[in-house]
């Protein structure tokens, strides 16, 4: 039998590609969580560049966009000095730990995914290896550092499964051998997905179906960090919305995308729920209700983006950030690999 998930200390882990374009969905549905679990937690935040480039990055402006991921973290409020925030690719262990599970997670399991499926599009011969391998990376990111918790939204949420097979595949195949170098029942914890809250999903401003996501050729689609006040309010402004004033209720909101996804983004901004937010703008039009809409937004997102710039004047500083929390990341991952080396059975000095 498997040790029970409490038996591991509860650690927190996420992360975020730094593939530019940081918008209000990255936030509400991952950052704004990261910083909430802080005071429940210890906490691992990461700059995921080992992640981006499974699809084509520029170098030079890879460079800054993992500065900006980072200037993003500190300035909605992460503290890394208490936590550790780092990007991946100066923690080797996350790369070595992702061969093990390379080897330990099937091909069934991977050619499921329906996030290659819709990134590699019809072009699949053409699709880097390490986009198809994304998930085997995303379960040695987490499990590198034994984490049990992790905030993500919904979209990462059969990416999470897929690490929760893959630990308890681990735990398996070895049990012998983990017992036997006193590792109890099983090495792995069965990390939980945190996917809670009104905006676990949030919707393009231009098509309540489609997510709100970095890579749509229109920015009109989506509310980035960096968007200053006039730019906000044009985009809120021009969102999709039908010609019905917003329901009074919750139920009203389920065949109306475009209206549940403002209101959404409303709750969440507002840490309310949509059915309090109805309670106040039920039966109300949409003009007044997406300039009450504009009016948070840019009350929340204003100090974020103004803060993420003055960062992002000092490369220095947040390199030193990033230095500071990959030696200490380094550590944890360290023990966790020499602890997986012995258990496959590797030879070590
Ligand atoms: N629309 C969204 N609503 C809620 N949460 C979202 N996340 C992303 N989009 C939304 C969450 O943000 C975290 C970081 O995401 P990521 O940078 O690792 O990768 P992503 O999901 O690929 O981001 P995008 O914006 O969706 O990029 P593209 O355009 O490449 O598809 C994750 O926790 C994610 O769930």
């Amino acid at each position: 039998m498997l040790a029970k998930e409490s038996a591991f200390k509860q650690l927190v882990f996420s992360g975020v590609q730094p593939t530019g374009n940081l918008h209000l969905g990255n936030y509400l549905g991952a950052i704004k969580r990261f910083v909430e679990l802080q005071d429940r937690f210890d906490c691992v935040y990461c700059v995921v560049d080992m992640h981006a480039i499974t699809v084509w990055q520029e170098p030079t402006e890879l460079k800054k966009t993992i500065r900006e991921v980072t200037a993003a973290f500190i300035a909605c409020g992460i503290d890394p000095k208490k936590h550790i925030v780092f990007n991946q690719s100066q923690v080797a262990e996350h790369a070595e730990l992702a061969w093990v599970f390379n080897c330990v997670a099937r091909l069934g399991w991977l050619n499921r995914m329906t996030q290659f499926k819709e990134k590699a599009g019809k072009d699949r011969e053409n699709a880097s290896v390490g986009l198809y391998a994304y998930p085997t990376l995303m379960a040695a990111d987490i499990l590198v550092y034994r984490a049990t918790h992790v905030p993500v939204g919904e979209d990462q949420k059969q990416h999470l499964e897929l690490s929760r097979d893959i630990a308890q595949k681990f735990n398996n195949d070895f049990g012998e051998s983990i017992r036997s170098h006193g590792f109890g029942d099983a090495f792995f914890p069965l990390p939980e997905p945190l996917i809670t809250g009104e905006a676990t999903r949030v919707m393009s401003l231009r098509d309540g179906t489609k997510k709100m996501s970095k890579s749509d050729p229109s920015d009109q689609s989506r509310i980035n960090l960096t968007d200053d006040a006039d730019t906000i309010a044009l985009k809120v402004r021009r969102a999709k919305t039908d010609p019905e004033p917003l329901p009074s209720e919750e139920k009203g909101l389920r065949t109306r995308p475009e209206a549940d996804n403002l209101v959404g983004i409303y709750a969440a901004l507002a840490d309310a729920t949509r059915a309090g937010v109805l309670k106040e703008y039920g039966n109300a039009q949409f003009s007044t209700f997406k300039s009450a809409l504009t009016d948070l937004a840019v009350a929340k997102l204003g100090p974020i983006g103004a803060e993420m710039k003055r960062l992002m004047n000092d490369p220095a500083a947040i390199d030193a950030i990033l230095a500071d929390g990959s030696a200490r990341a380094r550590k944890l991952a360290g023990g966790t690999m020499n602890s997986v080396k012995d258990i496959v059975g590797f030879v070590r000095s």
